[in-house]
C-alpha cells in the first residue's frame, strides 16, 4: 500500500518525489557547506586527487605487515566457523567451506561487522587520521559495513562481477559520503578489486536532471547504472580504471563516482581481502539517526557504507549452501572488542 507524507509517496521500497526534497533534513545545510569548502579548497595532497578525480588511493597508510596481520585475522575468522575452509587447499575454497555470504563477495552477516578485528582496522590511526583530514575534524562516527574476500575462481568462463552504480541518490548533491577499501591484499590487474568511471562524479548531478529523469528520482543512495548510461559517461568524458593497490593503502571513492567490486579472475593469485570503512563528522548525523546508530550497535548489527545517515539496520539470517537458516547463525561477533571510549564515540553512543 502507497503511503503519503507532505513531499513523498512511498510505494513498497520506492520513495517517489511530489515536491520538495525528502532527504533534506536539519543538518543538510551545514553538510553542504562543509563539503563546499572542502572541494573549493587546494589541499596539495591526495585529497586533491580524490576531489579532482572522483577516487584515490593513499600509499602505505599502514604497513604491510599490519595489513597481513589483519588479513591473517580475517582467515583466522574464516576458520572459526569449523567449515574446513583451508588457505593451503583451494578445494575448500568454495560456499560448502565458508559463511553465508553475497554473490559480490561481501560478508555482511554473523554480526562481522563487530568482530575485533574490524574495529581495530576503523580505530587505526593510519586509516582514521585520513578521514579525519579530509573532514577537519577527529570527532567522527565510522560505519557498520562489511568486508569483502574473494577467492580467484580458477574457472575462465566465469566472467568477473560487472555492476557499476552510484552510491549517492539524486537528492543530495555535492560531495555527501566518502567511501573507503582498508585494503589488505594485493590488488593488480587480474586480481580482484575496485573498478571506478574516474570524472564521472562531474557529470552526475547533470546525468541525473538531463538523462535519467527527474520522474524517475528515488531517495535511496544506490542507483545501479545500466549499459547505455555508462556509455553516456563515457562519452562524456568519464575513463574506466582498475584501481590499483597494494596491502596497506587506503583506497577512497567520492558516493558519486561510479564504481563497482570486480572479483578476482580466474588465474589470479591473489584473495581479494578488504574492509568497507567510511567515516564522517559526528555533527552531520540527525539525533534520529544517532539514536538508531546506538541501536543497531547494542545488538551487534551492522548498517550500510555510510556512517552518519542510512542508518537501515542489516541483520539478514544467514543460509546453508542447500537453503537452510544456518543452525549456528551467530548473533554476537565471535571475539568482542574492547569497548573504549573512542571505540564507543566513534560508533555514535558516547557523544564527543
Ligand atoms: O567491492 C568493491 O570494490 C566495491 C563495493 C561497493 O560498491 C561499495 O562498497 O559501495
Ligand atoms: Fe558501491
Amino acid at each position: 500500500m502507497a503511503s503519503v507524507s507532505t513531499n513523498t509517496i512511498t510505494q513498497g521500497t520506492k520513495t517517489l518525489k511530489l515536491s520538495g526534497n525528502p532527504l533534506e533534513n536539519e543538518k543538510t545545510t551545514l553538510i553542504k557547506q562543509l563539503s563546499d569548502k572542502i572541494e573549493n579548497t587546494k589541499h596539495g595532497d591526495w585529497r586533491d586527487d580524490l576531489l579532482k578525480d572522483g577516487y584515490v588511493v593513499v600509499k602505505n597508510a599502514i604497513s604491510k605487515e599490519k595489513a597481513q596481520d589483519y588479513q591473517n585475522q580475517i582467515f583466522d575468522w574464516l576458520r572459526s566457523f569449523n567449515k574446513g575452509w583451508k588457505l593451503d587447499d583451494e578445494s575448500t575454497w568454495n560456499d560448502n567451506h565458508l559463511p553465508d555470504h553475497h554473490w559480490n563477495n561481501i560478508y555482511s552477516k554473523h554480526s562481522t561487522c563487530h568482530e575485533k578485528f574490524f574495529w581495530d582496522i576503523r580505530l587505526d590511526p593510519g586509516f582514521k587520521d585520513k578521514f579525519a583530514k579530509l573532514w577537519g575534524t577527529n570527532e567522527l562516527l565510522v560505519s557498520f559495513d562489511a568486508i569483502n574476500i574473494a577467492f580467484p575462481t580458477r574457472d575462465a568462463s566465469i566472467e568477473p562481477k560487472f555492476w557499476p552504480h552510484v552510491d549517492q541518490s539524486p537528492f543530495r548533491t555535492g560531495l555527501s559520503c566518502v567511501q573507503g577499501i582498508a585494503n589488505l591484499s594485493e590488488a593488480g590487474e587480474k586480481d580482484g578489486g575496485l573498478v571506478v568511471y574516474k570524472d564521472s562524479h562531474k557529470l552526475l548531478e547533470n546525468f541525473f536532471k538531463e538523462v535519467y529523469g527527474e520522474e524517475n528520482w528515488e531517495s535511496k543512495d544506490n542507483v545501479q547504472i545500466s549499459k547505455d548510461q555508462l556509455q553516456w559517461f563515457l562519452d562524456n568524458g568519464a575513463e574506466k580504471v582498475k584501481v590499483i593497490a597494494e596491502p596497506g593503502d587506503l583506497i577512497l571513492w567520492d558516493s558519486r563516482t561510479i564504481h563497482y567490486g570486480s572479483g578476482p579472475e580466474y588465474d589470479s593469485n591473489n584473495i581479494r581481502t578488504i574492509a568497507y570503512i567510511s567515516y564522517s563528522p559526528a555533527n552531520f548525523a540527525t539525533e534520529e539517526n544517532l539514536i538508531k546508530k546506538r541501536q543497531a550497535f547494542e545488538k551487534w548489527h551492522g548498517t550500510t557504507h555510510w556512517a552518519h545517515d542510512n542508518i537501515n539496520t542489516r541483520n539478514l539470517p544467514a543460509y546453508l549452501p542447500n537453503g537452510e537458516l544456518d543452525p549456528y547463525q551467530r548473533t554476537e561477533p565471535n571475539v568482542k572488542p574492547e569497548l573504549t571510549k573512542e571505540l564507543l564515540q566513534l560508533a555514535g553512543v558516547v557523544p564527543y
